[in-house]
């Protein structure tokens, strides 16, 4: 007999492929005005957050799909002071974006308040942080919230929901040319882009459209156990075509002290693509 009741949380992609949890508890279920939410205690893997049934976090590996959308843009930075973070409702993103001493101000802008709320009465080590007096939170879509923005921003950090669904409008060449003006000069925008197997024809379309308004647009990579395939793909572009390296290296050594991934030598090696991926680009 099983220790506890056989229940399992699955997402599917494309009704062929699928990922499960085992599931403890139930621990809240609400549906806000955009999607559903639901949070639950797995068997190994601490508390699974889904919107719309899929998976945004587990707490075992959140860290991994944080640290790498976060630090790789920023320590690309000489000196990233104001950071726009669009989406990230349960705080993580702003988590990670604290740790940079350079930072003075954080506009976060977030679709969901419920998400937020949800967040910080049940997964309060992510959003704690939101507490931050660098940290301004808007509930609106950022769609919106960016169009007439004037470099105001160091690095602006995309952490939507997947290119199908209610994060759709982050993934078109409109809101891409709204961030970029938002940017000041040698600004940097990242963004989440899906799994590097299950979606890489999303992928491929996202990278051209940023592609079509950024002079430098890199792919980077890291294995994100809870997310479709384990492996997720991000994108960093740059408004003066600036690469992807370390500009701060003693931030970035004191950083990957307190992380689970990141570290300067996966800095480097993360843009490296695989054959099949440089393949399905061309
Ligand atoms: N943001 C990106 C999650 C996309 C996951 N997609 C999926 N499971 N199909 C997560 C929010 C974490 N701050």
């Amino acid at each position: 007999m099983p220790e506890f009741a056989d229940l399992w949380f699955r997402e599917v992609v494309d009704g062929a492929y699928a990922q499960s949890y085992r599931i403890i508890k139930h621990l809240h279920h609400s549906r806000s005005p955009f999607q559903t939410i639901d949070l639950y205690e797995t068997a190994q893997h601490g508390k699974l957050l889904t919107l719309d049934g899929l998976i945004m976090l587990t707490e075992a590996h959140e860290r991994l799909y944080h640290e790498m959308l976060v630090h790789v843009p920023m320590l690309s930075h000489p000196a990233p002071e104001q950071v726009l973070v669009i989406g990230g409702g349960d705080g993580g993103t702003v988590r990670e974006v604290l740790r940079h001493e350079t930072v003075k101000h954080i506009d976060m802008v977030e679709i969901d308040g419920e998400v937020v709320r949800v967040c910080r009465e049940l997964l309060p080590d992510l959003s704690g942080n939101l507490d931050d007096p660098r940290v301004t939170l808007t509930i609106a879509d950022a769609i919106d919230y960016v169009k007439g923005l004037r470099e105001l921003y160091d690095v602006v950090l995309v952490d939507s929901t997947d290119p199908i669904g209610p994060g759709e409008g982050l993934f078109t060449r409109e809101f891409y040319g709204n961030v970029k003006i938002a940017l000041k000069a040698g600004g940097i925008m990242a963004l989440q882009s899906g799994s590097l197997f299950e979606f890489k024809g999303e992928l491929a379309r996202t990278f051209s459209k940023v592609s079509e308004v950024f002079p430098l647009v890199k792919i980077y990579w890291a294995p994100v156990p809870c997310y479709p395939a384990g492996t997720w793909s991000y994108i960093f572009a740059s408004r003066e075509g600036q690469e992807p390296g370390i500009r701060r290296w003693e931030a970035a050594s004191a950083i990957e002290n307190t992380c689970q991934y990141y570290n300067r030598d996966i800095h480097r090696q993360a843009f490296a693509l695989p054959n099949f991926l440089q393949k399905h680009l061309r």
